[in-house]
């Protein structure tokens, strides 16, 4: 994955070693190769202002040195591309399932996340990725199917909750879906459920209903945690739903999805860069098991693996 970028780093580093072996970088002769670099990266889904800030690193590094070798080159552009992703990027994602652990053991619970996205993103499947990991750390979470407009978007969810063995609390179809998610937080409370995780109906970012259902929604629940799914390939696109979701309903932190089959691998940057809001897990293929906690170090091995295999392998 993430190839596309690689590729884009992998080019400015064998243009700038091919261009001058033995003798200092000229800022005249470095301009195209950057330019070239920046529009690249845009072209992978990186947000301009990033990317701008990447490229005047990478020149202010790279101007009257000497570089022979390739890996110098790529060298720079990890530590400038991470230079900038620290500072674009929140300090710390929030860890999820300590914080649900911690609200548990305070008898402050349940932990309500309520879930939003728009259809398709992969919401469903990151509610039973997260309800199976809570599950391993010992935690079984109430999961509530509050999408009571779309057909078979129940069904699904109930598919997963079975083979999971996690309660699941459904409404009817056309039903308000806010008061079945303050129902189904009464049952998890009654029933000493540490978690409760609300799945809602998608259609898309631009429809004013949905908006107004899942504020409503989350004024009810008043969850601990606003989770917007974003499919990272959708680029631009997703970077809009971000930015439409964070302003009119709120979000506290994004599970990018389908991290496995993007090519690009702009778009984890972008979103962050566009909201200020964290990334919290990342979804890296269709199984229960394909949800990790997002690190900086994960993005930045993925677009630079590192020469001696480091943290870079895995998906
Ligand atoms: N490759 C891949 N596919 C995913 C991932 N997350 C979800 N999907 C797939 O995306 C499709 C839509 O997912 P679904 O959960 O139904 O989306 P929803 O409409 O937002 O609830 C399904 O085919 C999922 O298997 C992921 O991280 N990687
Ligand atoms: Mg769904």
């Amino acid at each position: 994955m993430f190839s596309r970028l690689r590729k884009a780093i992998s080019g400015l580093a064998d243009a700038v070693v091919e261009r001058v072996k033995t003798r200092e970088l000229k800022e005249e002769e470095l301009e195209p190769i950057l330019e070239e670099f920046l529009l690249n990266l845009l072209e992978s889904d990186v947000a301009y202002d990033v990317a701008q800030r990447v490229v005047d690193r990478v020149r202010e590094r790279l101007v009257g040195r000497r570089v022979e070798r390739k890996a110098q080159v790529e060298e720079i552009v990890r530590r400038s591309l991470r230079e900038v992703l620290e500072e674009v990027f929140p300090p710390s994602p929030p860890d999820v399932v300590d914080e649900v652990i911690r609200t548990c053991k305070e008898g402050s619970g349940p932990y309500v996340i309520v879930f939003m996205g728009v259809n398709g993103t992969g919401k469903t499947t990151s509610i039973a990725k997260l309800a199976h990991l809570l599950q391993k750390k010992g935690v079984t979470p109430v999961i509530v199917a509050a999408d009571t407009f779309r057909a078979g978007a129940q069904e699904q969810l109930e598919t997963h909750a079975r083979r999971l063995g996690v309660p699941i609390i459904k409404a009817k179809y056309g039903s308000d879906p806010a008061s079945v998610a303050f129902d189904a937080i009464a049952f998890a409370r009654r029933r000493n459920y540490c978690a409760v995780i609300v799945d809602t109906a998608g259609r898309m970012h631009t429809d004013s209903s949905l908006i107004e259902e899942l504020r409503k929604i989350v004024r009810v629940t008043e969850p601990h945690l606003r989770i917007l799914v974003v499919d990272s390939l959708t680029g631009n696109d997703a970077v809009e739903q971000a930015s439409t979701f964070s302003e009119k309903v709120g979000v506290d932190g994004f599970f990018l999805t389908k991290t496995d089959a993007d090519a690009k691998g702009g778009t984890a940057i972008s979103v962050v860069a566009a909201t200020g809001k964290p990334i919290v897990f990342i979804g890296t293929g269709q199984g229960y098991e394909d949800i990790r906690p997002f690190t900086l170090d994960w993005l930045v091995d993925k677009i630079i693996p590192r020469e001696d295999g480091g943290q870079g392998g895995g998906k």
